[in-house]
């Protein structure tokens, strides 16, 4: 099977094997059905992609600092595929393979991964499922691992959404309730601690025109022509507030987010005009915002962020919860 399409009165979700990807979420609006993820018309453009577009990224999620790191005092490397550093697991990560699907039904469907690195990079053979379900309008994704030998293990989802279904993300009005952001240096990695996002334009606790936020003259956004930071998740949780929520003022959809990952990392989508295979079109630059729930850039080598350390007989779970509304 390489793909599994989930199904209720108001959604259609598409869950591709090749990089257990999150291919469409179709909403059946009285309008007529809108894409509300970027995806793939086939997976021959996904697998070309430089854009992880819903994929399920990892073993390690975002950026290693020159895919270097020690553990229990031994050094490894794990290949490099950004400016130097290990992006999203590097070339050989997740999100290139095609997964089993193990479970699938109407509303449910698992997918299993075991994945080992090159000699000297990341330890242990990791066993990875990603359980995506559909309940109403809730879209649920809950990810685990286990390893064989003490390893690193912080893999996420990487979304895009445009809640309008077409044209850029620059008209919709992004909530992140996160008082701290993690700036980067020039390749992407975070230059030290946590930085207050108050005054700033990374200040989106209020909600603000994404629009806004990218033609900021801040050196962080004009550095990545827009966003493309860790948020310091004030509350993460499963319950209660959600942790973000994009909203289309235009078309009057919203999406609400919930997670228990520490941070957000939002990306405006800066280049996805070289993505132009999409899935009815090519892409225009700006035209979706990745909301990628996931652990801390870098924590491999920062003691000081929460750690993504998992031993044999531990497992890592992420769980994170949409909801949409039409
Ligand atoms: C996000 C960003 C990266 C990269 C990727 C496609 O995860 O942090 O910069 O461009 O998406």
């Amino acid at each position: 099977m390489d793909h599994h399409t989930l199904s209720n009165d108001l959604f259609t979700v598409e869950v591709r094997a090749l990089g257990a990807a999150l291919n469409r979420v179709v909403a059946h609006t009285d309008d007529g059905d809108v894409d509300l993820v970027l995806g793939h018309a086939e997976d021959a453009a996904r697998a070309e992609g430089e854009f992880y577009l819903g994929e399920l990224v990892g073993p390690t999620a975002n950026r290693i600092e020159g895919g270097r790191f020690t553990l229990d005092g031994t050094d490894h490397a794990m290949a490099v595929n950004d400016r130097g550093n290990t992006l999203h697991g590097g070339p050989n990560g997740f999100s290139t393979k095609t997964w089993d699907i193990t479970e699938a039904t109407d509303d449910r469907v698992t997918l299993a991964l075991e994945w080992s690195d090159a000699p000297g990079g990341l330890p242990g053979v990791l066993t990875t499922t990603v359980t995506y379900t559909l309940d109403g309008a809730e879209l649920t994704h809950v990810i685990t691992v286990t390893t064989t030998e003490v390893t690193l293990a912080s893999p996420c989802s990487h979304p895009y959404v445009n809640l309008a279904g077409s044209g850029t993300i620059l008209d919709q009005v992004l909530t992140v309730r996160a008082g701290r952001v993690l700036f980067t240096d020039e390749t992407g990695i975070p230059t030290g601690d946590p930085q207050d996002v108050t005054g700033t334009p990374f200040d989106l606790r209020g909600g603000v025109r994404l629009g806004d936020a990218m033609a900021a003259d801040h050196p962080q956004v004009r550095a990545v022509d827009g966003l493309d930071h860790a948020f310091v998740l004030d509350a993460p949780g499963l319950d209660g507030e959600p942790v973000a929520e994009l909203a289309d003022p235009a078309s009057g959809r919203s999406l609400a987010i919930w997670t228990d990952q520490p941070s957000l990392q939002v990306f405006t989508g800066a280049g996805l005009q070289r993505c132009t295979a999409g899935l009815h079109r090519p892409y225009p630059d700006h035209a979706g915002v990745a909301l990628e729930t996931q652990q801390f850039p870098n924590a491999a080598n920062r003691p000081d962020y929460p750690s993504i350390r998992l031993e044999p007989g531990q497992s890592y779970t992420s769980t994170t919860r949409w909801r949409l509304s039409l």
